[in-house]
């Protein structure tokens, strides 16, 4: 057989499965790391018979509780530093001080994490698990430091250890495990949670590279690789004795067992492991510490000895690789599934690592009694991502646990719930049949079960609707038939939720209206929300302490007291020492930008800010048409009450999204003109930030004044951007669209800039949309296509934006960019008048703040809690103080 590249290969995992498949059918003496895995056929029972009884002394691992004064923890950050990481005074990088602390720090996360899981596991209590492909964390240090109460601790010691606290804080990597929104959710929720004292832990991937990091090249998007654990990662520990075994290929084989039973079994599979990293979560100053556990794939062995033996070494080792492959990279794509077998490799990975994990765990201390299963567990499929689970459950119930079809079925169909996160058709996940039937023989047969079941019961209750039944259908029919997710996440589930109530509302009527009127008791809504914690304590220190003088500190975990700021919108020295924060935050603001862009905003001026993905819905090209409008006024000398301006746009565009990323270069070209050109004078400014991520949003939020939220009416499911920013104190621009419509409800009508068609009157306004109309029949509209058609923008790169020009003329855009235009630009100067009178804005921000308190992922927490999970809090177990 010629030598093959299992890396460089279309197919590379199958082909290096195939290499290893002589070594799985024999046993192999040299298997390292193997202690827990069973062989190919043996059943978990002959694994696990009862709890493992231990000789560890109790002395080993029970500890008096580490001081959490300066003095004890000084001295643990100087034993990490000096003796573990064997540093000295020639050390010249900050990742060994942050090292140092981080460790100190993990240990007091660690001793109580421990005392959360007794006092979860001491009263059998029901958990949650959060399933997501997407943790979008960021930075840890600082929240940690916020939640353990060791802040000013912490900072006061370092600075005696002569090393600066926001320097290390900020030397720290984003942990960028996720595309956006659903990410950082994610993210959000587990923070709320363990604030809460739930018993939820995330499942989801340790990638090897997050999120791209983004750069610019003459105004255009470069991805690079975000290798964020280059310099190691001392939040994690890894747990190897947990490492799953997961399978892939291979074929579904029916046999009889013992008792003459006709059963199901996975053959031929080509295995990979998977391997736990646990990272702490801890709750508000509560000792509560939650887990997140990220799965890494490994190869079954270092490398297989029989290949090597056969002189082909170079193929056992790039079939190590390639197993290995399954968690190396998130997938950029935020909007538009395009079906890759890796992806669909790593939905399963995490599906089947996580369910085993759990079902371990209750065997260990239930044996093989699932009859209280359902009550007990809980497992949240953040999008249909994860929703390989569903089949996965009935997998690993029926052939690996011995239960029968209906039981698994009862069990599988009281865990799961499922949340949609998109109303957009094109990220509706669908796997073709033939890809999932190579890929995961076993669950497609399975899926093939449900989906006869169901449809049964379709039609039992609407008799002859043969169009219904195959609208329903978890197989979609055509040349090519494909899995339907978001059918089988809905079937196999006991709740389905959107996130927005308008989101939710669209759901039932349109994208799910069929599933809606077969069960509508599974339908409900979960507005989204932020953690105030990391959104305004952490991000806006100015502001917190303004707030904890003001109205005391218990917003932190009750975000409704922000309500009591309302009384003091109308006090002149409340609404001075408002600004002066304000301000304050803008100056930092400002740095970055002149650090990132090397664009220099006046904190004077009005800061106008859009930072999300770069999508068409989102609309960043309407905001770039009102800049261009803006700077036409401007040449014309159109500048009568004029508002001075800084717009920043920022985000990352899908790596293969073409006309997302030529938006950026708009965005870039408009800004070199405006910010280039002496005649504008400062008065308006536009910049593209670089490498949007959670750290930047941290300093953004705080220092925006008017935060851009204008997408098409119906087609952001939430948003949670514009939570951020509210709670900052910025006033919204916005559509009647996902969260917004919450916002303005909150906050109301005056203190809100709305525009927009509603969602309705979009699907009304597509039947015959003419946008050029639009454009000739309004003068200002007519000016900036002019300006942008004339080249202006492209001077030495002619027809550079000619597809967005054609999108905008377009009658068949979808975003009706050019519906919105006029009320946009009415809003946006209505937002600028407003501006101008200083004493009005202020109360605007303070009242925006006020009334964020609704969005809080607390809120969000309880509601999923007690509609949902009905999970019982529960605080952690007394420390051991002998
Ligand atoms: C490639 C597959 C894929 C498809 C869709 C990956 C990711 C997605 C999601 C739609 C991405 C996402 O982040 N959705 C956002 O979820 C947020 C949290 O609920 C909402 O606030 C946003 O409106 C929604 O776009």
């Amino acid at each position: 057989m010629p030598a093959r590249n299992a890396l460089t290969s279309k197919n590379a995992l199958a082909g290096a499965a195939r290499i290893m498949i002589p070594f799985f059918k024999g046993t192999n003496p040299f298997k390292v790391n193997q202690n827990t895995f069973m062989d190919q056929n043996s059943k978990p029972a002959a694994r696990h018979n009862a709890p493992q009884t231990s000789n560890l002394a109790s002395e080993l691992y029970e500890l008096p509780p580490l001081g959490m004064d300066q003095e004890t923890l000084a001295l643990d950050i100087r034993r990490y530093f000096g003796n573990f990481l064997g540093r000295d005074k020639y050390c010249r990088s900050s990742r060994y001080p942050h090292h140092a602390l981080v460790l100190a720090l993990r240990d007091r996360l660690m001793e109580r994490q421990k005392r959360t899981r007794s006092a979860y596991e001491g009263s059998g209590a029901k958990h949650a698990y959060y399933l997501s492909l997407e943790f979008l964390m960021g930075r840890t240090l600082n929240n940690a430091l916020l939640n353990l109460d060791l802040g000013e601790t912490t900072e006061a010691l370092l600075r005696r250890l002569g090393l600066n606290l926001e320097e290390i804080i900020d030397s720290e990597s984003d942990a960028g495990l996720g595309n956006g929104g659903l990410g950082r959710l994610a993210a959000c929720f587990l923070d709320s949670c363990a604030t809460l004292q739930l018993p939820v832990m995330g499942y989801g991937i340790r990638y090897a590279y997050g999120m791209f990091r983004q750069h610019m090249e003459n105004g255009s998007q470069v991805e690079e690789p975000d290798h964020w654990l280059r310099d190691g990662n001392p939040w994690e520990l890894e747990r190897p004795e947990h490492t799953r075994r997961i399978k892939y290929g291979g074929r579904s084989e029916f046999y009889r067992d013992a008792s003459g039973q006709q059963r199901s079994r996975w053959v031929d599979s080509h295995d990979v492991l998977a391997v736990p990293f646990d990272t702490p979560i801890p709750g508000y100053r509560n000792d509560t510490v939650n887990v997140l556990r990220l799965w890494s794939a490994a190869a079954t062995d270092e490398f297989d000895l029989g290949e090597f033996n056969a002189g082909s070494y170079p193929e056992s080792v790039s079939a190590k690789n390639a197993a290995e492959n399954i968690t190396m990279v998130l997938y950029p794509n935020d909007a538009s599934e395009n079906g890759k077998e890796l992806r669909l490799r790593q939905q399963y990975f995490l599906a089947s690592a996580s369910l085993q994990d759990v079902l371990e765990r209750w065997e260990m201390h239930h044996g093989r009694d699932f009859s209280q299963f359902a009550e007990k567990n809980a497992f949240q499929l953040n999008d249909t991502h994860p929703s390989c689970a569903v089949p996965e459950l009935m997998r690993l119930l029926i052939d690996e646990y011995d239960l029968g079809w209906e039981e698994a079925w009862q069990i599988t169909r009281h865990t799961m719930a499922y949340t949609n996160h998109t109303l957009l058709p094109e990220a509706l996940e669908k796997w073709s049949v033939r890809l999932f039937g190579q890929l995961l023989p076993r669950l497609l047969s399975i899926i093939y079960e449900i989906n006869a079941r169901f449809l049964n019961e379709v039609s039992k209750r609407w008799p002859g609707d043969n169009a219904r039944l195959a609208r329903m259908s978890l197989i979609e029919e055509g040349p090519e038939p494909h899995v339907r997710m978001a059918y089988l996440a809905i079937v196999g589930s006991f709740s389905v939720n959107g996130v927005a109530a308008l989101h939710s509302e669209l759901l039932q009527k349109g994208l799910f209206r069929d599933f809606y009127e077969l069960w509508p008791h599974k339908f409900n809504n979960k507005t989204n929300g932020v953690t105030q914690r990391r959104w305004l304590a952490a991000a806006n220190p100015a502001l917190r302490q303004l707030l904890d003088e003001t109205i005391g500190t218990a917003w932190v975990t009750q975000l409704d007291e922000l309500r009591k700021l309302t009384k003091h919108a109308d006090d002149p020295v409340f609404r001075q020492r408002w600004q002066a924060v304000k301000r304050a935050n803008k100056v930092r603001l400002a740095s970055l930008v002149q650090r990132d862009c090397g664009v220099v905003f006046d904190p004077e001026a009005l800061f106008d800010v859009q930072v999300k993905r770069i999508h068409e819905y989102k609309r960043q090209l309407l905001n770039i048409l009102h800049v261009i409008h803006l700077y036409a006024r401007l040449k014309h000398g159109e500048d009568a009450e004029w508002t001075p301006r800084c717009v920043l746009i920022g985000g990352k565009a899908a790596p293969g999204y073409f006309i997302a990323k030529r938006i950026i270069t708009l965005v870039s070209k408009v800004a070199e003109v405006v910010n280039g050109d002496d005649e504008i004078d400062g008065r308006l400014k536009v910049a593209f930030l670089p490498n949007y991520r959670v750290s930047a949003m941290e300093l953004i939020a705080p220092g925006t004044d008017l935060s851009e939220q204008i997408s098409t009416a119906g087609k952001e499911a939430s948003g949670t951007g514009n939570m951020k920013f509210m709670m900052n104190g910025a006033a919204t621009i916005g559509t009647l669209d996902g969260a917004n419509i919450e916002i303005r409800e909150e906050v109301g009508d005056d203190n809100f800039f709305l525009f927009g068609l509603t969602a309705e009157e979009v699907e009304k306004a597509r039947r015959d949309y003419n946008p050029n109309a639009l454009i000739a029949a309004d003068a200002d509209f007519t000016r900036v296509m002019a300006l942008l058609e004339s080249g202006h923008f492209n001077r030495f790169e002619p027809g550079l934006f000619e597809p967005i020009i054609g999108a905008i003329r377009s009658r068949h855009d979808p975003w009706l960019v050019a519906a919105d235009f006029r009320s946009f630009i009415d809003a946006q100067e209505r937002a600028a008048a407003a501006y101008r009178d200083r004493e009005r804005w202020s109360r605007m921000s303070i009242l925006n703040t006020a009334a964020s308190g609704k969005f809080s992922t607390d809120r969000t927490m309880a509601e999923y809690n007690a509609e949902i999970w009905r999970l019982t809090p529960m605080a952690p177990v007394q420390p051991n103080r002998q």
